[in-house]
């Protein structure tokens, strides 16, 4: 089963090669042990070509995810940005995802992943909705997964690490077993955290809030971006920690996410959410598309060209 459609190139450790040809060894050290940090970045078509959202963002994320994890990146990030903007050009598609990881290789066995090289890819494919166009306009079916949010003192939750998503997967798969359409996770201390692959927001009486990062929560770009855009539409906006319970006597809920953009949430644990219209997620949706697709002045410096000019170290 492969909904990928193949494309052209993937880069590779320095290099654009064949989309087919970009393989690793079954002994990759990652691939054993979680040794892997990564990031998901979106590219999308505007009236002066596609445009990277947020580029130095992701990569300062991905900086830091490395320095958590005393991972010692081969290429500095100006060779990092430049492979990623390259790329999408290699592909001439305009709407897609990007995906940078570096990697513990091939080399040594055994937990310790100083003695394997590290080895970087970005990749890119086209990507719909995360959870279906369908979950963007009418909103999404969530429940609370028995599953516990892992916390900075297991795994550190704002390094994105590919062992984080063990623990999502979990999440996700309770949830769609059970006939649900994503998983929200509380955190070790019984409070809302996040989804397996987005962050959370909720509404109430025209505050909108989100938990904290000391949640144990990725710190979201997109999460970032909602901040900026609850503030420019004049709104409250708290960074709160909230229960359960107040989940189900939310007025809005909605995710955020490169992969997931801002999805609504319709439903809890069989409880709908307010009046099952999205008054202030419909205008946070249309900020975001107005700054993804190049159409505001206003968050044009997220925006970095494809065919502009490129990234220094
Ligand atoms: N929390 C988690 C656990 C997470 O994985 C993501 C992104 C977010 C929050 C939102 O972060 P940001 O994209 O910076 O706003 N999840 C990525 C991977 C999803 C996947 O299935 O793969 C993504 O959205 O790209």
């Amino acid at each position: 089963m492969v909904s990928i459609r193949a494309l052209p190139k993937i880069w590779l450790n320095g290099r654009f090669v064949p989309w087919d040809e970009a393989k690793i060894h079954v002994l990759t050290h990652g691939l054993h042990y979680g040794y892997a940090i990564f990031e998901g970045i979106r590219c999308h078509g505007t009236s002066s070509g596609p445009a990277v959202f947020r580029l130095r963002d992701h990569f300062d994320r991905f900086q830091n995810s490395a320095k958590i994890y005393r991972m010692r990146l081969p290429y500095d990030r100006g060779t990092l940005e430049r492979a990623t903007l390259d790329l999408v050009r290699e592909n001439g598609v305009s709407d897609a995802y990007l995906r940078p990881i570096a990697y513990s290789g091939y080399g040594e066995m055994g937990i310790d992943p100083t003695k394997s090289p590290i080895e970087v890819a970005v990749a890119m494919w086209e990507w719909g909705a995360y959870l279906g166009e369908e979950g963007v306009r009418r909103g999404v079916r969530a429940t609370v997964s028995s599953w516990v949010r892992i916390d900075s003192r297991m795994l550190p939750p704002q390094a994105k690490c590919a062992a984080n998503y063990a623990n999502s997967a979990l999440a996700k798969m309770e949830a769609t077993s059970g006939g649900y359409d994503e998983a929200i996770l509380l955190n070790a201390a019984g409070m809302v955290a996040e989804g397996p692959g987005e962050n959370i927001f909720r509404v109430k009486n025209g505050v909108v809030s989100t938990p904290p990062a000391s949640s144990g929560i990725l710190r979201g770009i997109s999460r970032d971006t909602v901040i900026r855009f609850v503030k420019d539409e004049g709104l409250e906006f708290q960074r709160t920690d909230f229960t359960r319970e107040e989940l189900f006597t939310a007025d809005e809920l909605f995710y955020s996410g490169t992969a997931a953009g801002i999805t609504p949430i319709r439903e809890v644990d069989g409880r709908s959410i307010g009046s099952g219209e999205y008054p202030i997620t419909r205008r946070l949706q249309e900020r975001y598309d107005v700054a993804i697709h190049g159409r505001s002045e206003r968050y044009s410096g997220w925006l970095t060209y494809v065919d502009g000019p490129r990234p220094r170290a």
